[in-house]
């Protein structure tokens, strides 16, 4: 008999590469005792990675697809996953490796005390195997703090655990648009509703298969904005 159950959210565009592995491996992560659930939202990807996933567990019930044709988009996806759920413990991670099952069980084990768990790169034994990316991004989130005045030192990793019901109470149309930019939302608000966030090291894999969808010139024009945009509506809130 298992008491604790888990909902792993993995969003996927032209993932053919690495998604059934990936569920495989999120499967063989989950520590004993726990319950769980992967679902899969694919956002209608050209590759068939949903077809994939379909064929290769056809009779499974703990593997949940789930395909998006209308209002795409990363954050979005992410967010259908969470309304979807059935668990009240969730976990997000991107579906390319980088984010690498092995940091699991820790995930859940810190979830029992703290409401956010995120798994950071800049933390102490945090890294990246991609050390260009892991320069830039530090730099980025710097300068990001400075802006979002936040001591969360990864705003962009994605990576974490929480608990359903206390994200459905977050106001999730003013986080969940756009792409990695959701995460630093995500945060800020659930500091705002007084939930507890801590940051546990993680390290950040080179993607195993298939190519990026991010552009890092045009994230960070978009991110800069969200993040001004954010800041400015704080602002505006706290006057009110
Ligand atoms: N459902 C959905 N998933 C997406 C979309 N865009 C990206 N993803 C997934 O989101 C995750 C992150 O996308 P990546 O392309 O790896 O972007 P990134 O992590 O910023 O870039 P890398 O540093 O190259 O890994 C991957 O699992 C993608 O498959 C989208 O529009 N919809
Ligand atoms: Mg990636």
């Amino acid at each position: 008999m298992t008491d604790r159950g888990v909902s792993v959210i993995l969003p996927t565009y032209n993932e053919i590469g690495n998604i059934v592995a990936l569920v495989r491996a999120v499967g063989e992560a989950i520590p004993p005792g726990w319950d769980y659930e992967i679902l899969v939202i694919d956002d209608n990807s050209p590759d068939g990675t949903f077809a994939a996933v379909q064929r290769a567990y056809p009779d499974d019930p703990r593997v949940v697809t789930m395909l998006r044709t209308e209002d795409r988009g990363f954050a979005k996806s992410i967010r259908a996953g969470i309304e979807r759920a059935k668990f009240d413990r969730i976990i997000i991670m991107d579906s390319d490796f980088t984010h690498d099952p092995v940091e699991i069980p820790r995930l859940l084990h810190i979830g029992e005390i703290f409401d956010i768990v995120s798994g950071s790169r800049f933390c102490a034994g945090g890294r990246m195997e991609d050390v260009g990316h892991y320069t830039t991004s530090m730099l980025y989130n710097w300068m990001l703090r400075l802006v979002l005045r936040t001591q969360v030192q990864d705003n962009l990793g994605g990576f974490f655990t929480a608990r359903r019901s206390a994200l459905m109470k977050l106001p999730l149309d003013k986080i969940f648009y756009g792409y990695g930019d959701y995460y630093f939302r995500l945060l800020h608000y659930a500091q705002w509703k007084r939930m507890t966030i801590v940051e546990i090291p993680a390290a950040y894999m080179l993607r195993t298969a298939g190519k990026s969808k991010s552009n890092a010139l045009r994230m960070v024009m978009n991110y800069s904005i969200a993040a001004i945009r954010l800041r400015t509506t704080l602002s505006r809130e706290s006057r009110d």
